[in-house]
């Protein structure tokens, strides 16, 4: 064996001994390098005969290229097992059982809003929606609210900074003004205008916060306007919906004459459920009446030819019975172990 072919041998020995990749470098550069043995080889050809030179040059070529090979074959293995510590150093237990999945739910409150909104849609009725942030013309003046008002002050009803025009809706009422303004507008070329059935549910905000009271509220408003729409209406629709919600025929409704502005005739509705732990008390759950004039007017409506009648409900005062809580603030505190059992 010449001392070429032992240069192959030792530079695979010493590939064969580096166990990193930066040791491996340096092996390399032992043979490699500006100085590596086969470059002194190399060199050494210079001080060669022509025809020598010829021969010991493929010779030492063909070793360099020997040394390159065992070369690279050593830094692919040396990748593998960089590779295999890695993968191993990062695996993850499959076989760990998963954290469980923990399903949410619909807050109660929002389970009632879709019921109520189911059984009226059943009947006609469209859900509609409108803005939070109101004018005082549709929150008060469009609903026949004289201008000294109470409800109207800033005690009672949350105005915007610095502004006296706008506010915090304090029913869902101007709702139902937007919808007769667009259903006017929607049927212009109508006649008779076509019966108009809306109801709007949404959160209504009242300077308000005790036990039973949360300055944030939720009210589902119903209207529906029509040639020769009367309260017998008023009385057969909202009676079968309050024994639909509550699931009984059981279910005693009475009208109790009371005022609102918007409405005329007005109405308070109560409710007493013949068996259970309420059986026998009359409890009040929402306030109706005829749509009035003034009102029916500013939705653009004539007055002399079509009537209408309007309720508005508490859900949360109807959460509270359906589900038999007792507290208000329990709706809006966020608090899980109250919430998760409406799941
Ligand atoms: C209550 C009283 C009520 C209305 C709401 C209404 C809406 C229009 C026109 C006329 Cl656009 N009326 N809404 C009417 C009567 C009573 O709510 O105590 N709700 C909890």
């Amino acid at each position: 064996m010449n001392n070429l072919d032992q240069l192959v041998i030792d530079a695979q020995a010493a590939f064969a001994s580096a166990n990193a990749a930066a040791a491996l470098e340096q092996a390399k550069a032992r043979f490699l390098g500006k100085n590596g043995l086969v470059t002194e080889q190399l060199k050494a050809l210079g001080g060669l005969a022509p025809e020598q030179k010829r021969e010991r040059g493929a010779e030492v070529n063909r070793v360099k290229a020997a040394i390159e090979t065992a070369l690279a074959e050593r830094r692919e293995a040396l990748r593998e097992v960089e590779l295999a510590a890695q993968l191993e150093a990062e695996a993850f237990d499959i076989t760990l059982p998963g954290r469980g999945a923990t399903p949410g739910g619909l807050h109660p409150v929002s389970r009632t809003l879709e019921r109520i909104e189911r059984l009226f849609q059943s009947i006609g009725f469209v859900s509609v929606d409108g803005p939070e942030i109101e004018t005082e013309w549709h929150n008060f003046t469009a609903l026949n609210t004289p201008e000294n008002h109470p409800a109207r002050s800033m005690h009672d009803t949350f105005f915007l900074e610095g502004r006296e025009d706008v506010l915090l809706r304090t029913h869902t009422s101007p709702v139902q003004i937007r919808a007769m303004l667009a259903h006017v507008e929607r049927t212009r070329d109508c006649d008779p205008m076509p019966d108009l059935r809306v109801i709007a549910p949404g959160r209504v905000y009242r300077v308000d916060s005790d036990a039973t009271h949360s300055p944030m509220f939720h009210q589902v408003e119903g209207l529906w306007v029509g040639e020769r729409v009367s309260f017998a209406d008023l009385k057969g629709v909202v009676t079968d919906f309050l024994r639909k919600f509550f699931e009984t025929e059981n279910l005693q409704v009475r009208f109790r004459p009371s005022f609102f502005p918007f409405t005329e005739p007005s109405a308070e509705i109560d409710v007493a459920f013949m068996g259970g732990k309420l059986k026998g008390r009359w409890l009040e759950v929402a306030g109706c009446g005829m749509v009035h004039p003034n009102v029916l007017r500013c939705g653009g409506i004539d007055p002399e030819r079509y009537t209408g009648f309007a309720f508005g409900f508490g859900p949360d005062r109807l959460t509270m019975l359906r589900y038999g809580v007792n507290d208000l603030r329990l709706f809006f505190e966020g608090d899980l172990r109250f919430l998760s059992q409406f799941r």
